[in-house]
């Protein structure tokens, strides 16, 4: 089995360089990271499934990609109970904050740094906090159906905005 896990880490990191052109860490699966109790040799097996999951895209460790002044995609779709990571791919920091207004009845309101209302992620960001810097991962889970909108407060006059649609 080592010699199979080994070389599943061989190609992952070989697509990886290949793509982008520089190295990059092997991708995690994140719900091998979701799953904290899981074992060790659980995570080495679904680091195998993840080169097979990101021929498609699927298994990317993130959903939501973060450019310099937008989200990548802007607009995802997902199933209620599914998990969003957004990762900050540029070199600028950027939040993700719900706006209150764009949260559907019944849905949690989200942001980065955790914040519990959107006047609360704007205060905070007038201080600094709340922001996702390069290379780092915000994630929610939503467990409401309906129309998600948020924004990233740094970058709205550039309408840095994104949608994430929840299906039943
Ligand atoms: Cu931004």
């Amino acid at each position: 089995m080592a010699a199979t896990s080994g070389s599943c880490v061989e190609r992952v990191k070989g697509t990886a360089t290949h793509l982008t052109g520089k190295p990059q860490a092997p991708r995690m699966n994140r719900r091998s990271v979701l799953a904290s109790g899981a074992l060790a040799v659980a995570g080495a097996l679904s680091g195998c499934l993840a080169v097979f999951n990101s021929a498609s895209g699927a298994g990317d460790d993130y959903d939501v990609g973060m450019g310099d002044s937008a989200y990548e995609p802007a607009e995802v779709t997902v199933d209620v109970g599914d998990t969003v990571v957004w990762k900050n791919t540029s070199g600028r920091a950027h939040t993700v904050t719900a706006y209150d207004t764009g949260v559907p009845e019944g849905g949690t309101y989200f942001a980065s740094g955790g914040f519990d209302d959107e006047q609360a992620a704007r205060d905070a960001w007038t201080r600094g906090a709340g922001g996702i810097v390069t290379g780092d991962t915000y994630e929610h889970t939503f467990e409401t159906a309906g129309e998600y909108e948020y924004v990233c407060i740094p970058h709205e006059r550039q309408e840095m905005i994104g949608t994430v649609v929840v299906e039943e």
